[in-house]
């Protein structure tokens, strides 16, 4: 398989330091232009500047990159011929060429494939609200039970079903992990009321549960939550109209499968005048520094 690697990642891969791995789908589809690019360079600075390299990853040209160029990042950042790119969809790309933003499924597979063990997204894909009338189920779960690295994510998705994507982790196996806390986090709020991440306190705890899952030959990935910060949460009573809003147009909508989850976001955003965007990268760049701490933990294990 030919990966294309930027030159810092190929170096840092050359001297052992850490890496640290960043999907795309949260810039091309998650975010709007040109916030969506300024985010991503803070998210790449916050990286540098802690001495990690960072490793963004997307499909240019029918070819898996590894750490991407300014223009690059800014193609990602500023291009409607961005398509979005699951795990089901990558051998496709490759193969008729596409250029597009990875999701975490396909992320995470292509991380792990280039041996970088750490990953940090804003929240994961799950169990949609009225997922037993429309079966919408993201394929983030599935992969995630099969990919033996560490995710951070903050949670999953408000705008999903939490009680029920807990329960579908749970069913797959997956290690889950809440640093500092045992609730699952809700992604624009801290506290979604569904206990079950095991507490960890630090990025060494994380480090030997994810040792003690490749030493058992468990396939299941490490999966970290961690809550947004107290200061950047949206109350659930704030939020939570604009997200049963959003749900209430994609019913009157011709909208399925891979487009549900960014018009939904969209449509917060819009309604929110930005706040839910505000409160997005700040919990994506959140869990950019635990995955900082975490990558370099890895180094020194
Ligand atoms: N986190 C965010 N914004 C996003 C995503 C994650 O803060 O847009 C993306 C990720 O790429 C995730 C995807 O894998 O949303 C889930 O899409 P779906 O529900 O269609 O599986
Ligand atoms: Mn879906």
């Amino acid at each position: 398989m030919k990966i294309k690697y930027s030159d810092g990642v190929l170096r840092a891969q050359k001297k052992n330091r850490p890496i640290l791995a960043l999907e795309s789908t949260i810039i091309s589809h998650g975010m709007p232009f040109p916030d969506n690019l300024e985010f991503a360079k803070k998210a790449e600075a916050l990286c540098r500047d802690s001495g990690v390299e960072p490793a963004t990853i997307a499909v240019l040209d029918g070819t898996p990159c590894v750490g991407l160029n300014k223009e690059q990042l800014n193609r990602v950042s500023n291009s409607a011929k961005m398509k979005k790119i699951s795990k089901n969809d990558l051998s496709v790309s490759l193969a008729m060429n596409w250029s597009g933003a990875t999701t975490v499924s396909s992320t995470a597979h292509i991380a792990k494939m280039a041996n970088i063990s750490v990953f940090s997204t804003g929240g994961i894909g799950g169990v949609n609200r009225e997922a037993e009338r429309t079966f919408d189920i993201s394929q983030d779960l599935t992969t995630i039970s099969k990919t033996p690295i560490i995710i951070v994510t903050a949670g999953a998705k408000s705008i999903l079903d939490i009680p029920r994507t807990v329960e579908a982790l749970e069913a797959l196996g997956v290690t889950t992990l809440g640093y500092k806390t045992n609730v699952f986090p809700a992604f624009f709020y801290r506290d979604s009321g569904v206990f079950g991440p095991v507490l960890v306190n630090s990025s060494k705890e994380i480090v030997n549960v994810f040792k003690k899952n490749l030493e058992l030959g468990i396939s299941s990935a490490t999966l970290v939550t961690n809550p947004i910060p107290r200061k950047d949460e949206i109350p659930r009573e704030s939020i939570d109209l604009f997200i049963k809003e959003a749900h209430e147009q994609l019913s009157e909508r011709p909208i399925s499968g891979k487009d549900v989850t960014p018009f939904l976001l969209k449509y917060i955003v819009e309604r929110s005048e930005g706040k839910s965007l505000q409160a997005n990268i700040a919990l994506a760049l959140n869990n950019v520094r635990v995955g900082i701490k975490v990558a370099k933990e890895i180094i020194r294990a």
